[in-house]
């Protein structure tokens, strides 16, 4: 059937009528507006999608060790070098006046205590944590030793010149956990506290362990956030409270090789600038098609490949350069603390990358040192969600930095 009316014979018989079009400086200006609205609202976007870490709550500021006749201490309180630090900035900043535009003096932070600090996030983490801090203390009681006694261990004694710094703390940060974490974590410090031949916990490592460590009373401390916050904001929380000449943080499940801390801390020295600063980053890139990374499942593999290059093209140099962003196993001098932490901002898994570029920014040297790994089971990422909240995580981060949203000050 003919649908048209008799005489319709296409578009040519309407009557043609000249539209007109508006002069093209007209058409730059109004460009030009809707360009400068869209940054405005971008930027106005980004203050209110980036985050902002809140300030710790009274509790989390205290930490719950066990005592030497083996009972549980009350909450006692943090040491902590970034409050004294802000503190004393402000008041630089202030002598320094407003209009000057001269850089402020570094300030340095409160001396170390001892020789290493192992910050420990742990969610929900009564199952695993257990095998990680028997791999963990054995190492570290026998080559940094005693914090009390001030008798180093193997590193100490033979080796490398530790600055009169010997020992060892483990910090846990339990980030909201709602199941036993700190219970199993004072547990183990009890146990190994009191008995000379404490009862071996497995690991992923070692399924079935015959020795066991006895460690010297108060090294393991336990922090509780009040509320999750997410890997960063544990991480940085506990970063903020490390009394060591070197900070290590690394996952409760065990599954990085704790003897390769030796070569994080060298890989690290290796690298140190004059002001003895240096990040060391442990790495999982020569395991990229070993069978610990092939076992993982293809979407994961290939949302991490994604990832990676998404970081190649929105990190700045140095950043894009590191192989293996993710890894959590990542060492700092302790005078790199200062030009990272106080900047923090990412509470979720993405915090590695922010490390990493507030590093870069400050000049501070990175070197990847390659580390054994286990997939650990209990993995509580997930990985369709969380690969997506890291690529916004990104690139929010990206903007911020470049809007300046985020400053360093
Ligand atoms: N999933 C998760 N892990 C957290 C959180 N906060 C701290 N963590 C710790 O982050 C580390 C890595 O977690 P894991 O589930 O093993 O992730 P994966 O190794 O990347 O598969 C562990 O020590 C967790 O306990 C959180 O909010 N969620
Ligand atoms: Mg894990």
């Amino acid at each position: 059937m003919d649908i048209y009316p008799r005489g319709y014979d296409g578009f040519d018989s309407f009557p043609k009528k000249a539209v007109e079009m508006p002069p093209t400086y007209v058409l730059v200006i109004a460009l030009g507006f809707v360009g400068v609205a869209a940054c405005f609202w971008m930027y106005m976007g980004l203050h209110l999608v980036a985050p902002v870490p809140r300030d710790p709550r009274r509790s989390e500021k205290t930490f719950t060790t066990i005592l030497p006749d083996g009972t549980r201490s009350e909450p006692r309180d943090l040491p902590c070098w970034i409050d004294k630090w802000s503190a004393e900035k402000e008041v630089a900043k202030r002598k320094q006046g407003t209009s000057s535009s001269t850089p402020l003096p570094d300030i340095p932070i409160d001396a170390a205590e001892l020789f290493i600090s192992v910050v420990v996030p742990a969610y929900n983490e009564e199952e695993r944590l257990g095998g990680m801090l028997e791999e963990a203390v054995a190492y570290l009681q026998e080559r940094y030793g005693d914090a009390h006694a001030g008798a180093g261990g193997k590193y100490t004694r033979e080796e490398k010149s530790t600055g009169g710094n010997a020992g060892w703390e483990i910090l846990i940060v339990s980030d909201g956990s709602t199941d036993k974490t700190v219970d199993t974590a004072l547990a183990f410090a009890k146990e190994h506290q009191l008995s000379q031949h404490p009862v071996p916990v497995p690991g992923p490592r070692t399924p079935k362990p015959t020795t066991s460590t006895h460690i010297p009373h108060g090294s393991i401390r336990v922090v509780e956030l009040e509320q999750n916050r997410g890997k960063g904001g544990a991480v940085t929380h506990g970063m903020r409270h490390v009394r060591g000449q070197y900070v290590v943080f690394a996952d409760a499940d065990g599954a990085s090789r704790f003897s390769d801390l030796d070569s994080l801390v060298e890989g690290c020295r290796s690298v140190e600038d004059k002001k003895g600063r240096g990040v060391a980053i442990g790495s999982r890139a020569h395991l990229v098609g070993s069978e610990a990374v092939v076992k993982r499942s293809k979407l994961r593999n290939f949302l991490m490949h994604s990832f990676h290059l998404l970081l190649y093209l929105l990190t700045p140099r140095a950043t894009a350069r590191i192989k293996d962003t993710q890894c959590g196993f990542k060492l700092f001098s302790r005078s790199t603390l200062p030009f990272i932490v106080p900047y923090m901002h990412s509470e979720g898994w993405i915090f590695d990358v922010e490390m990493l570029m507030l590093a870069e920014s400050a000049n501070i040297n990175m070197v990847e040192v390659a580390i054994g790994w286990k997939e650990v089971m209990g993995s509580k990422l997930n990985v369709m969600w969380d690969s997506l909240g890291m690529a916004w995580g990104l690139a929010v981060l990206r903007l911020a930095w470049g809007l300046g949203v985020y400053k360093k000050e």
